[in-house]
């Protein structure tokens, strides 16, 4: 049985662990104060015991929370919860436990409030505002993306404090790479590592689309166990305090990191990529310094999603003169395929494409390098197998035209959109491989292992050493507005089949 790490590892359901980091506590309580769910810790630390606590509305906790008026407070913050902005300013909300002050943060989740209760904070951590101020114009000091990574890894690093911070960001098949880093002088580099997809499987992603935050404080701490007298899993999403799944604690731990911290860089509704930092002895970040490092993330994530826009612009640009003269020549002369003569080193240049083929009623008008005749035919006839795409792209056709034998030196890039006129009739692009290595993080082949019973399992790897790849086969990726750009030609030819058809029809009637 064959299993693949990235699916298996998406299954595990962490918003719902059952449990909790036990630097603190949780209870969580419908809208009218009755506490559904509690952390087992915080019998504790409050020396009430979880039936007097289960089912109780919080008013009745007066003992728990200290004096009576303390517990009102709750119910307060629930009325100005449905307000909906409000929450945010009331936290953290200073609360005391058996004479311990705490920090308690209020976040609605569904029907219920969801209160993390954290240690109160003894980190030095003043004036967030002057420091957030201070941090961004310093991580903004420059138009260049890549210092202005550079810059925000640095700031992220005085806020939180922590060994290492990295910028980690995903490429378009889900792996990742290290682009920016700041670390203690002792730790070694790690900037241009590549670790596979299956590292942060596919719902964590997610969860961190919503939960812009995720602090792990110490690996070697096993969760308290959730409470309720109910059998419905709590959904832990928004709580600071989730549980981490086993998996990712083993893979903290095979990286001898002993706590974790990431924000996310979310940029037109997908996830970009992380700030991922790593302490190497347990660290608790309080509610203000995570704060202030999201806000961090959310003004870097608009600056990534700007200069983004500002490239794609550009190359938009140099690409449109392209469809210009395709309209021009198609124009201007009575045969379709003239076009090629025309506009083909034009289109060659402007995509950085080796060959470029028309393949119009059966046959074969090309420029520059192509494959043979039957080859070709052979990749226009991929439509009739993947008859919903106008367009199929490859950058390792190897992998990708397996029936077709394509030379994967010459012919390692292929773009390929088709004309509505016949089902075989396409446009081609080929792209000549780009040699490469790529530097992985550990052997991402070595996530399967295999149990005592001969079953297949995955597990994070062991060794993170690097290991080198060669990438052979490998052409430079079509980027979103090469593909744009070849699909417009593409209605640019059709509209002129379109008239020519018509132009006939009228010569006929
Ligand atoms: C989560 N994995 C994560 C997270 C990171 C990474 C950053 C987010 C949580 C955190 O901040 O620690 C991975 N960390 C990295 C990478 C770098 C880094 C790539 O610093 C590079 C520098 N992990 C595995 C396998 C599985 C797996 C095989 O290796 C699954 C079978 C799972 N990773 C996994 C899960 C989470 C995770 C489930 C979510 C943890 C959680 O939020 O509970």
């Amino acid at each position: 049985m064959e299993i693949n790490p990235q699916d298996w590892c998406s299954k595990e359901p962490i918003h719902i662990p059952g449990g909790v980091q036990t630097h603190g506590m949780l209870i969580a309580i419908d809208k009218a104060g009755v506490v559904q769910y509690m952390s087992e810790n915080l019998s504790a630390a409050s020396g009430i015991a979880a039936q007097d606590i289960l089912g109780n509305t919080v008013c009745q906790l007066s003992a728990f929370f200290g004096k009576k008026e303390d517990s009102n407070f709750v119910l307060d913050l629930i009325d100005l919860a449905t307000q909906d902005d409000i929450v945010k300013p009331v936290n953290p909300y200073p609360i005391r436990i058996n004479n311990t002050a705490y920090n308690l943060i209020i976040t609605p989740s569904e029907s219920l409030f969801i209160l993390d209760i954290e240690p109160e904070d003894s980190n030095l951590f003043e004036d967030p505002q002057n420091l957030v101020g201070a941090s961004l114009s310093q991580m903004l000091a420059d138009r260049d993306l890549d210092t202005i990574l550079g810059n925000t890894v640095v700031q992220i690093r005085k806020v939180i404090g922590y060994d290492r911070v990295m910028i980690y960001k995903f490429h378009r098949d889900g792996h990742g790479e290290v682009v920016a880093e700041d670390y203690a002088m002792e730790l070694e580099s790690w900037l241009g590592l590549h670790y596979p997809a299956s590292d942060i499987p596919a719902q964590a992603r997610e969860l961190y689309k919503v939960n812009l935050v995720r602090l792990i404080a110490d690996v070697s701490t096993a969760p308290a166990q959730l409470l309720s007298n109910t059998e419905r899993p709590l959904d832990l999403t928004h709580s600071s305090l989730r549980a981490v799944s086993p998996m990712h604690i083993r893979y903290l731990k095979n990286m001898q990191v002993a706590s974790s911290f990431s924000v996310s860089i979310v940029v037109d509704g997908l996830l970009w990529g992380l700030i991922a930092c790593h302490n190497y002895s347990p660290r608790f970040i309080n509610y203000r310094q995570r704060e202030t490092a999201k806000l961090i993330g959310q003004v870097l994530s608009s600056c990534v999603g700007m200069r983004d826009q500002e490239a794609i612009q550009k190359e938009r640009i140099k690409l449109q003169g392209i469809i210009m003269e395709v309209t021009r020549s198609l124009q201007h002369n009575d045969r379709i395929p003239a076009l090629v003569d025309d506009c083909g080193q034009k289109i060659l240049q402007g995509f950085r494409a080796s060959g470029f083929v028309l393949f119009f009623e059966g046959a074969i008008y090309s420029v520059g390098d192509v494959p043979a005749a039957d080859q070709i035919e052979q990749i226009a006839n991929q439509f009739a197998v993947v008859d919903d795409h106008s367009y199929i792209r490859s950058n390792k056709s190897m992998d990708d035209f397996t029936n077709t034998e394509l030379n994967s030196e010459r012919f390692a890039g292929v773009l390929s959109c088709r004309l509505t006129h016949g089902i075989k009739d396409c446009l081609i692009l080929f792209r000549p491989e780009q040699a490469s290595t790529v530097k992985w993080a550990g052997d991402p082949n070595k996530l399967v292992s295999i149990d005592e019973d001969g079953q297949p399992f995955i597990s994070p790897r062991n060794s993170f050493d690097q290991w080198v790849q060669e990438c052979s086969g490998q052409a430079e990726d079509w980027t979103d507005v090469e593909i744009e750009v070849f699909v417009k030609i593409r209605d640019e030819l059709n509209f002129a089949i379109g008239r020519k058809i018509e132009e006939l029809r009228l010569l006929n009637d």
